[in-house]
């Protein structure tokens, strides 16, 4: 894979990508988990609705402690998901019908069952023992009180080394030693092997938290988290002509134009959290509920529009696989959820960056509240035990759960109302969410004005009109507490992007007159042009003529 000749815009600022969570996308054979030939059936539908990419969530071989996310081989398949030959057959077709493939790459930590870590707790002397981070101790004497993410403390013990291993996740993911240029050197190898495959870029799983520094404390951000990335692309993405996103609840507007520098040295973009963790206070967990409060919203996301322009790039995106279904979280789940889906969807791809649409949102999937028994995933089994444990009553625990767990975005993919949801022929590894019956694809497919075909639309708007992906962005009504609106503006054509944020109908009044030619809109006639129905969305193009 060569080097091609950079044009002024890298091919994926006017990607859409779509994220596939694996287990729960579409079963082939039958055993109720989602698999690569799977994905490779649903190929026309992602094509009919027009994206560039998808992001692979990890399919790699794993004890599936944390659905994939602890690797034990990076370069298998895991036999759940199928085998090396389908994920060769998945990268070609999805090339057939115009989409490039990116895939998961788990570098912070490994499964306890990788041949690594296999390795390194056999002895000190071991020739891996240092791909992973060790720390001497007793059994009742930890290094620190770090904890691990999904409960308990951050160290392990080891009995036969006299040692505890670093855990930033579950027990069954041990951190991996970046300080180690042999572990370096090995996973860049790993890397250059997938690209290979014809790979089309990488999603770096919590990149942020590789350089990390347990002694003082330090987990994201460490002193030289950006020396190991720029080793990291230098070695292995510069080599092609990739897409690469980083996942980094640590990133600021500052190291973000490291992260995304134009000239290539460490990654595409990254994903950064701050509109996502609006309700999270100081010293509060994510599960500790707190209002949403949408002035900050609109301050948060011009913030970072204004911060990168022409010196970074965005990822945008409201959900993926360890998130609450947005139509839950700020739009409205009942009577306007349509309407509301499609305002989020406005308001998001109307920014600058490169779009991403986690599966089902295109169908406007809602979360779910089930009873503790149906939850699967290791951190909200986890989180209620440990708040039963700490004196919390049930029914708090549960409303955190219906709120933030994130098996709410995990309910399997919801195609069509027969049995199991066109998903599967036997009973899926997690329950559907009961409302499949209305809300799914085929219906969502056969009704022109779907939230499906809302979507796709907004696509085409990307592809056909270049103020969506270079455009200047400024954010107006700033302080309106039910009114979003900005402009983008490219030369002299200027995109006007207003939406109203909630359910009752709001007049606005813009410092310029709201016209141009209506590029969409969630409503059918306009009434008032400047009126706002609840949850009402508009996007109007005005082009300058002298
Ligand atoms: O997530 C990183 C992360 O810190 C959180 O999103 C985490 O999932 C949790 O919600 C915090 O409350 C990434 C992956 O996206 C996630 O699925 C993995 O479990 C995690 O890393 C470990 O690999
Ligand atoms: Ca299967």
């Amino acid at each position: 894979m060569l080097l091609t000749q950079k044009t002024s815009n890298p091919w994926w600022k006017d990607a859409v990508v779509y994220q596939i969570y694996p287990r729960s996308f579409q079963d082939s054979n039958g055993d109720g988990i989602g698999d690569l030939q799977g994905i490779i059936q649903r190929l026309p539908y992602l094509e009919q609705l027009g994206i560039d990419a998808i992001w692979l969530s990890p399919v790699c071989r794993s004890p599936q402690d944390d659905n994939g996310y602890d690797i034990s081989d990076y370069q298998d398949i895991d036999p759940m998901f199928g085998t090396l030959d389908d994920m060769d057959e998945l990268i070609q077709k999805a090339k057939q019908h115009n989409i490039q493939i990116i895939i998961d790459l788990v570098l912070n930590h490994s499964s306890d069952e990788h041949r690594w870590f296999l390795e390194a707790r056999k002895s000190k002397t071991n020739p891996y023992h240092d791909y992973y981070v060790w720390r001497d101790g007793t059994p009742d004497e930890k290094p620190n009180d770090m904890l691990a993410a999904f409960g308990g403390s951050a160290w392990e013990w080891v009995p036969e080394l006299g040692q505890y291993y670093f855990h930033q996740f579950s027990v069954k993911q041990p951190d991996l030693n970046w300080e180690n240029p042999k572990l370096r050197r090995e996973i860049y190898d790993m890397i250059l092997w997938w690209m290979n495959r014809g790979i089309g870029g990488f999603r770096l799983d919590v990149i942020d938290q590789i350089a990390k520094e347990p002694d003082k404390k330090i987990t994201a951000n460490g002193s030289r988290l950006h020396e190991f990335i720029q080793e990291l692309s230098k070695e292995t993405f510069q080599k092609g002509d990739l897409i690469t996103v980083g996942e980094a609840w640590g990133a600021n507007t500052e190291n973000t134009k490291l992260y995304s520098n134009p000239d290539n040295s460490e990654f595409s973009m990254v994903f950064q959290f701050e509109h996502i963790c609006l309700d999270q206070q100081e010293g509060k967990e994510k599960w500790d509920l707190a209002p949403l409060d949408f002035v900050k919203l609109k301050q948060v996301f011009a913030k970072w529009q204004t911060s990168l322009y022409q010196c970074g790039w965005n990822s945008l995106f409201w959900n993926n696989h360890d998130l609450p279904r947005i139509v839950s979280r700020w739009g409205n789940d009942g009577e306007y959820r349509e309407k509301s889906a499609k305002m989020l969807a406005t308001l998001l791809h109307g920014m600058q960056g490169t779009p991403y649409i986690y599966q089902g949102e295109e169908l406007g999937m809602t979360n779910v509240s089930y009873d503790i028994e149906e939850y699967r995933d290791i951190e909200t089994v986890n989180l209620y035990q440990e708040r039963l444990d700490k004196g919390y009553d049930k029914d708090p625990i549960m409303q955190s759960i219906h709120a933030k767990s994130r098996d709410n975005a995990r309910t399997p993919m919801q195609w069509d109302d027969t049995a199991y949801a066109g998903f599967s022929t036997a009973k899926p590894w997690l329950k559907l969410n009961p409302n499949y019956v209305t809300i799914n694809a085929k219906n969502e497919c056969s009704n022109p004005d779907s939230i499906f075909h809302y979507y796709q639309k907004l696509i085409c708007l990307r592809k056909q009109y270049p103020v969506f992906v270079d455009g200047k962005f400024e954010l107006y009504l700033p302080d309106d507490p039910d009114i979003m609106a900005y402009t983008r503006t490219l030369d002299n054509e200027t995109l006007l992007v207003i939406a109203n944020f909630h359910d009752q109908t709001r007049s606005i009044e813009l410092p310029f007159a709201m016209d141009g030619e209506l590029l969409i809109s969630n409503y059918e006639q306009m009434t008032e042009p400047m009126t706002l129905r609840p949850y009402e969305a508009r996007i109007y193009r005005i082009v300058r003529t002298n």
